[in-house]
């Protein structure tokens, strides 16, 4: 085989005016350098709506005909509060050639710092991928900013955020639908500083476990495995050591924080990164070698019911291991006395969600990924829910035993912020009873997601069964 040699370019569309601008490969679009508004959920759920207009390189591939693999690659810093989300300027050289180099001036908008990515394009023949560099410079012009006892607090370092990526096709859909995205990965891996190697399964809630504190010189971050398409970030020389990874359970985001002492706010920061395929048989030698996944509980629970659309709540998940099947749904969460998932009574099995306590007073289970924010089918403004389930309770005081739903906000100020809106409300003794709640749309603005919440306020013991959720 003849090996690729690459012609790189950044090139502009054309159309009503001057269009995207993607780097290409020959005539092989292979990433887009996008400086879009991006409208809610998303605007909410990645940037929590502090910039509006974010410098990004948006579906990028990792070989020649592939497809994207890296959903996006932040090109600003994120500094506590602040944000370098203001483009200067922005410098090409070596176009048309086997080398692009991209350079990317942002500033704060108040003047604190002014960032200098350069991003070096290059193709690696012997790994068969394109390797995206970026050198994240970043000049704090007041490093009182962040030099002080608010934000240092007693700690000897501040965590400044250099990019906060994110992938294409994971998580995986929560529901199945027609016309749905191919779920491919199962776990997230990583060299660590100390030479083990970590790994997260993808099943959302254990982004809970301890997650690397710095990484080796050169070590690889690798999301897997999907044959010849396991992307991986790099961390070049000591940008390894300073960094610390957070994994957000909504978007397997990775936040990449560096580490800073006092003293080196007041000098130029560099961190590093590369974004490149892991080969396969490096993807697998890391997994043997990945170190026992430890215990993931919720609210003493390791093990929890999975959210589907027809459910008579019999699959559940263990929160230590990835989703199997596909798709990746979310659990039902208990929340308060008295909840839990029970396995010798149902109404068509043995399998409910329970709630059984003496105490006054509200308990939930609760669902709040049902929605285009949650990697269900795209929403229109026709959107709405009728949802519907059976109900058996005993000796069910105070106000009783319901099934209600909510619009619901993630990550904003105030997120809870609008009704629930409940079925009927069972009091006493009741055989197994359907309640059915409609909500229509539109969904209010913001809005990423339906929550469904089975609710008992009040002593003594309900059972929920036979959820049906049709989307109108
Ligand atoms: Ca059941």
């Amino acid at each position: 085989m003849m090996p690729h040699r690459p012609t790189f370019a950044l090139r502009t569309a054309g159309g009503a005016c001057a269009g995207e601008q993607w780097l290409c490969d020959g005539e092989e679009p292979i990433a887009c350098l996008t400086r879009a508004t991006v409208d809610q959920p998303e605007q909410n759920l990645r940037y929590f709506n502090q910039n509006l207009k974010p410098l990004e390189l948006r579906q990028m591939k990792l070989a020649p005909k592939g497809r994207p693999l890296v959903a996006g690659v932040q090109l600003f810093w994120n500094l506590r509060t602040l944000v370098t989300s203001e483009l200067v300027d922005l410098w090409v050289e070596g176009h048309e050639s086997e080398q692009l180099v991209l350079t990317l001036l942002s500033r704060e908008p108040g003047g604190v710092a002014t960032s200098r990515r350069v991003l070096t394009l290059d193709y690696d023949e012997g790994l068969g991928s394109y390797v995206y560099d970026f050198a994240c410079h970043l000049e704090i012009h007041s490093p009182e900013v962040f030099d002080n006892p608010r934000e240092f607090g007693s700690g000897p370092n501040l965590a400044l955020q250099y990019s906060d990526p994110w992938y294409c096709d994971a998580p995986g859909p929560t529901v199945e639908f027609p016309g749905m995205w191919r779920k491919r990965y199962s776990h997230l891996l990583a060299e660590q500083g100390d030479g083990t190697v970590w790994q997260m399964p993808l099943n959302h809630l254990a982004t809970g476990i301890p997650s690397p504190q710095s990484f080796k010189e050169g070590g690889l971050l690798v999301l897997a495995y999907d044959e010849g398409n396991n992307p991986a970030f790099e961390f070049v020389g000591p940008t390894g050591g300073r960094t610390a990874l957070s994994v957000c359970n909504w978007g397997y985001d990775l936040h990449l924080l560096a580490r800073y002492t006092r003293d080196e706010l007041y000098h130029p920061l560099c961190e590093r990164f590369r974004v490149r395929l892991c080969p396969d048989e490096m993807a697998r030698q890391l997994r043997a070698a990945a170190a026992p996944v430890p215990q993931v509980e919720y609210a003493g629970c390791t093990e929890l019911p999975l959210y589907e659309r027809q459910s008579s709540f019999a699959r559940g998940q263990r929160l230590d291991e990835p989703t199997q099947g596909p798709t990746d749904p979310w659990p039902w969460l208990p929340q308060g006395e008295g909840a839990r998932w029970c396995r010798d009574l149902g109404r068509s099995d043995q399998y409910s969600l329970m709630i059984a306590k003496e105490s006054a007073g509200p308990s939930e289970w609760i669902m709040d990924r049902e929605g285009d924010g949650a990697w269900t089918q795209k929403w229109t403004p026709g959107i709405g829910f009728r949802v519907s389930v059976h109900i058996k309770t005993k000796k069910v005081g105070g106000r009783g035993s319901c099934l209600a739903l909510r619009w619901d906000v993630h990550n904003e100020y105030n997120p809870e912020r609008y009704p629930y809106v409940c079925s009927q409300k069972l009091l006493g003794t009741h055989d197994w009873t359907r309640v059915q709640v409609e909500i229509p749309g539109p969904p209010p603005p913001a809005v990423n997601a339906l929550c469904l919440i089975l609710r008992q306020d009040g002593p003594g013991t309900t059972w929920f069964d036979d959820l049906e959720v049709e989307v109108l």
